[in-house]
């Protein structure tokens, strides 16, 4: 991978609003903290952190179409809200445009929001730096940031956790990858 942090940063920064963009340097900044503390490659770390909501604000048309034609992407996903598109989506876009090659790093976008059965440590780095690099204020995230210190699994457990309970209390539905990762870490 021979894509730098700051290369990736400069090619997400024009398709995301300013706050996102912040929040996408925060989630840079805190999954290399957990990549040095968990060991895991920094520089895979950073590249899949800086690129991870790169399709946030895609048009919905140009999402769908991307689900119902490419067959690397799970149809049900469009049974689901589509806040949960533009990981799995966008991590194929960047494929396409940056010829990433990496499958770790892919992985690590697609799985971004959601978790998934069997998650790598970058996968679960990525995941968690999203849920508590420091502009977040869910209702828990402290915990959640308090274990991050100790043990990897356990502050993805609480993440997955609250973030079930949160769509539950709400009355949302709950994409089937998000209980595969949950009862994985129990
Ligand atoms: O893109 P971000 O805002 O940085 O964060 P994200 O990619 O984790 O997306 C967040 C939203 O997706 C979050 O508010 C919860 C929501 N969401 C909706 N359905 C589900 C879901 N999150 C999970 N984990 N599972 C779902 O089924
Ligand atoms: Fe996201
Ligand atoms: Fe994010």
């Amino acid at each position: 991978m021979n894509l730098t942090r700051n290369e990736a940063l400069t090619y997400v920064e024009p398709h995301l609003k300013r706050s996102r963009y912040e929040h996408t340097v925060r989630v840079v900044e805190q999954a290399v903290d957990l990549a040095k503390k968990y060991d895991v490659d920094v520089k895979l770390v950073e590249i899949a952190a800086a690129l991870h909501d790169y399709a946030k604000y895609k048009p919905l048309e140009e999402m769908e179409r991307w689900i119902k034609t490419d067959r690397r992407l799970p149809k049900d996903l469009l049974d689901y809200h589509h806040e949960l598109w533009h990981g799995p989506v966008g991590a194929l876009m960047l494929e396409k445009e940056l010829g990433i090659s990496d499958a770790a790093v892919i992985s690590a976008i697609t799985c971004h929001t959601t978790g998934k059965k069997h998650m790598s440590t970058l996968d679960k780095v990525v995941f968690l730096a999203d849920y508590i690099e420091p502009g977040r204020d869910f209702p828990g995230v402290d915990e959640v940031r308090e274990l991050a210190n100790k043990n990897l699994d356990d502050a993805c457990r609480l993440a997955l956790k609250n973030t079930i309970l949160f769509l539950v209390e709400k009355g949302r539905t709950v994409y089937p990858d998000t209980f595969h990762a949950y009862n994985d870490f129990i």
